[in-house]
């Protein structure tokens, strides 16, 4: 890989943007890059989750690469649009737990891509933004609809049309993030959290992503869904070891 590292440590993989000179701006390749990763991971049964983080102490990602934008036409600059949205879906359908540890800039392309993952949590000095009108552009990567779902209508239509910046409190004011950490705990807590995710029953877990992505699908009725992951659920072995280890008053052993 070119633009990112993959470490694998203790079942939780971290996937770290690796552009620091360009505060981690995102050029198609590393979304490729992403995307390629994320397959492997999700194969990977020894990985229970997945961090997304950036290198550098400024930036999570501040955006797409803004100096590939001279090159793009209409055509080019939809196809990349479709690359990042393909890639940022793969990363938001997954059934393993991803996590964006916010550790600075998230701007755009960034914030976007932090939130298709399915839990943020911000250092102290992190900066959400989109500020994509500066550049005479709207958000490309999903970012209309996914800020929407995440802080409601009213707060998107301002931070997208202001292109004002928040800091991380705001963030998480808003639900924007689920937890702020202090800068050196950062990716410390991000694991806690998968350590947490990961003790509970897996396909669970799989079955809740797919049945809350739903809600935000209009092609999908999610209570149906809901209704037919229960009843498959109940049947599954899995379910049958954490009633047992309920009764029997003993941890359930939902992994090999
Ligand atoms: N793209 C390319 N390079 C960048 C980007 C970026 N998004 N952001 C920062 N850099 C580079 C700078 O050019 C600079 O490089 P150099 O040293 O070679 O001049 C280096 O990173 C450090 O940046 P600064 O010197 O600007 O650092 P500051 O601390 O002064 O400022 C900021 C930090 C505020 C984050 C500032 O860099 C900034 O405003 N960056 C741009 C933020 C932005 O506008 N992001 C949105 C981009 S558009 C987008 O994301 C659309 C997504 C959908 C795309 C769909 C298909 C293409």
């Amino acid at each position: 890989m070119k633009f990112i590292k993959v470490e694998v440590s203790s079942n939780i993989a971290t996937i770290t943007l690796n552009r620091p000179d360009a505060l981690n701006a995102l050029n198609n390749d590393l979304i490729v890059e992403i995307g390629a990763s994320i397959s492997e991971l999700d194969k990977d049964d020894e990985v229970h989750g997945i961090i997304i983080t950036g290198s550098g102490e400024k930036a999570f990602a501040a955006g797409a690469d803004i100096k590939g934008f001279p090159e793009l036409d209409e055509v080019s600059g939809k196809a990349l649009s479709q690359s990042g949205h393909h890639v940022f879906n793969q990363i938001e359908n997954l059934s393993k737990p991803v996590i964006a540890a916010v550790n600075g800039y998230a701007l755009g392309g960034g914030l976007e891509l932090a939130m298709a993952c399915h839990l943020r949590i911000a250092s102290e000095n992190a900066v959400f933004g989109m500020p994509e009108t500066k550049l005479g552009l709207i958000p490309g990567y999903g970012g209309t609809q996914r800020l929407v779902h995440l802080i409601g209508k009213a707060k998107a239509m301002e931070y997208i049309l202001t292109a004002e910046m928040m800091d991380a409190p705001t963030a998480a004011n808003l639900g924007l993030v689920n937890s702020v950490a202090p800068s050196g705990l950062l990716i410390e807590a991000s694991r806690d959290m998968l350590y947490k995710i990961a003790k509970r029953g897996p396909l669970a877990v799989s079955k809740a992503i797919e049945s809350i992505n739903a809600s935000v699908n209009p092609e999908i009725d999610g209570f149906e869904l809901e209704m037919k992951f229960f009843g498959e659920l109940l049947a599954s072995s899995e379910c049958k070891e954490g009633v047992a280890a309920f009764i029997e008053k003993r941890k359930p052993v939902f992994r090999k």
